[in-house]
């Protein structure tokens, strides 16, 4: 026994101290797998690097790190990410988007119709009722399913990674919504075969997320709330994480909710001043449109300051009337106060469902765009009496987070154990 233990642990100091020389004299190894979130409305792509024990998110296009998860096709072919939101306008027939939402779920007739009613492109559904696209381009029509979708937004990440590490990258560690099932799963992870990539594992976007924050680390039990508001959903999760293992206790969310909704009511209101202003609707597709950019624009800027100008000319108005109006950040919460509220039933709701009190939540994760806006952050930190985990930019966390768990995977981290999810059969709750 003992001479075991001795070998052992010579082999162990031998390992280390290997380690150790390499780290000086050789030069930093290129990351083996690549961490991939593809996501709804961005998708980011990540690798980790021994060296500096940081995790990068990657440039993909123009100076842009995550791309929007827009494909179209057009006469000048497939275009992706931003190129293919600057053209949709012009093409909205084939300029597809939310793959995610469709890929490897199975849809009725009737869903089919609900869906359809949402998009300016054509849907069906093959036999087993899986979605396909309906595109026409240069006079023929072609069928394009979800995962062709994912397929081309991951060919594009695989190469801004290959950019950025010079060696082809054929491996990669994905992040999927925790409510995805079995046949969800296989179908992304069929969208990376078919973009060349193997997928050594698919992990939850709330597990990655708590990864980003290094929450795996902690040596005691932890519970973790993620909270994900996005473009128009909210998603929420309690996770218990010990020792690297992460179980997920329970999800709740709101799938008509997020930064779209709070754009509206702004838009709402300006049109309200517009009409009080000049006594006539604004209606005028490409007037609304220009708003509708200012109203995102003021929205983001309302995050790091009291007060926005909007500032645009009303192209159908007479003699272009030049349109002023200043909104306060005060004005723009108490026209989504009620909105913002909402973000707290599924939170509760959570905690309900498996009898946990607020003060049993150890660490609060922020995630997705809309959990910039100060109230949003505001009604969480007071609702727990607690600061929730924000210093990772919130729409990157999951994708630095994947890229974590690649790196430990692809062994850049020694003696460190991947974090490993049990599986769990909880329900999402969905609030309206
Ligand atoms: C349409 O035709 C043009 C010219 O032949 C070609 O470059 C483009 O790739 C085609 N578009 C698609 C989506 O196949
Ligand atoms: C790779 O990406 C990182 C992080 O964005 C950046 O600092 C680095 O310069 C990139 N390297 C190359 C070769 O593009
Ligand atoms: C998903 O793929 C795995 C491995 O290929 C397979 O065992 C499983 O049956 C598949 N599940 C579904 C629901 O298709
Ligand atoms: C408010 C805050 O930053 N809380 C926690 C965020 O996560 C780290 C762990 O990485 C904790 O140490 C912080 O206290």
């Amino acid at each position: 026994m003992g001479a075991t233990f001795i070998i052992l642990g010579t082999s162990i100091l031998a390992l280390l101290l290997a380690g150790y020389f390499a780290q000086i004299y050789l030069p930093p190894p290129k990351p083996k797998i690549v961490g991939i979130d593809l996501g709804t409305t961005y998708s980011c792509v990540g690798v980790y690097h021994a060296v500096t024990g940081n995790a990068d998110v990657l440039e993909v296009q123009d100076g842009h790190k995550c791309i929007p998860s827009i494909v179209a096709f057009s006469e000048d072919g497939i275009v992706v990410g931003y190129k293919a939101l600057a053209q949709a306008d012009h093409n909205p027939k084939n300029t597809l988007y939310d793959a995610k939402r469709f890929i490897g779920k199975p849809h009725t007739q009737i869903e089919l119709k609900e869906a359809q009613k949402q998009y300016s492109f054509k849907l069906e559904a093959d036999e087993y009722g899986m979605i396909r696209y309906v595109v026409s381009v240069n006079g023929t029509e072609r069928k394009v399913t979800p995962e062709e979708v994912g397929s081309i937004l991951l060919s594009t990440l695989k190469e801004a990674a290959e950019r950025n590490v010079t060696v082809p990258v054929t491996k990669a560690v994905m992040s999927v919504p925790a409510e995805f099932d079995d046949l969800q799963r296989n179908y992304t992870r069929k969208a990376a075969n078919i973009a060349g990539l193997e997928v050594f594992r698919i992990i939850n976007e709330p597990t990655a997320a708590a990864l980003a924050y290094g929450l795996h680390k902690h040596p005691s039990l932890q519970t973790i709330l993620v909270v994900d508001l996005g473009g128009g959903t909210l998603d929420v999760s309690l996770l218990s994480v010990q020792g690297g293992m992460f179980l997920t206790q329970a999800m709740a969310g709101n799938n008509r909710l997020g930064g779209q909704d709070f754009n509206q009511r702004l838009m709402l209101y300006l049109l309200d001043i517009i009409n009080r202003r000049y006594g006539r609707d604004l209606v005028d597709k490409e007037d609304l449109q220009n708003l509708r950019l200012h109203v995102e624009a003021a929205k983001l800027s309302l995050t790091y300051k009291d007060r926005a100008e909007i500032h645009l000319p009303l192209e159908s108005f007479p003699e272009k009337t030049e349109f002023k109006e200043v909104v306060t950040r005060t004005k723009f919460e108490e026209i989504n106060s009620d909105l913002f509220k909402k973000v707290l039933e599924p939170i509760s709701k959570v905690l309900e469902s498996v009898e946990l009190l607020k003060d049993d939540v150890d660490e609060i994760v922020l995630v997705g765009g809309s959990t910039r806006i100060p109230k949003v952050r505001e009604i969480i930190q007071t609702y727990f009496n607690k600061k929730p985990n924000t210093s990772i930019d919130p729409e990157a966390a999951v994708a630095v987070g994947v890229s974590i768990q690649a790196g430990i995977i692809g062994g850049m981290w020694p003696l460190t154990v991947s974090a490993v999810e049990l599986p769990s059969r909880v329900r999402k709750i969905q609030m309206s």
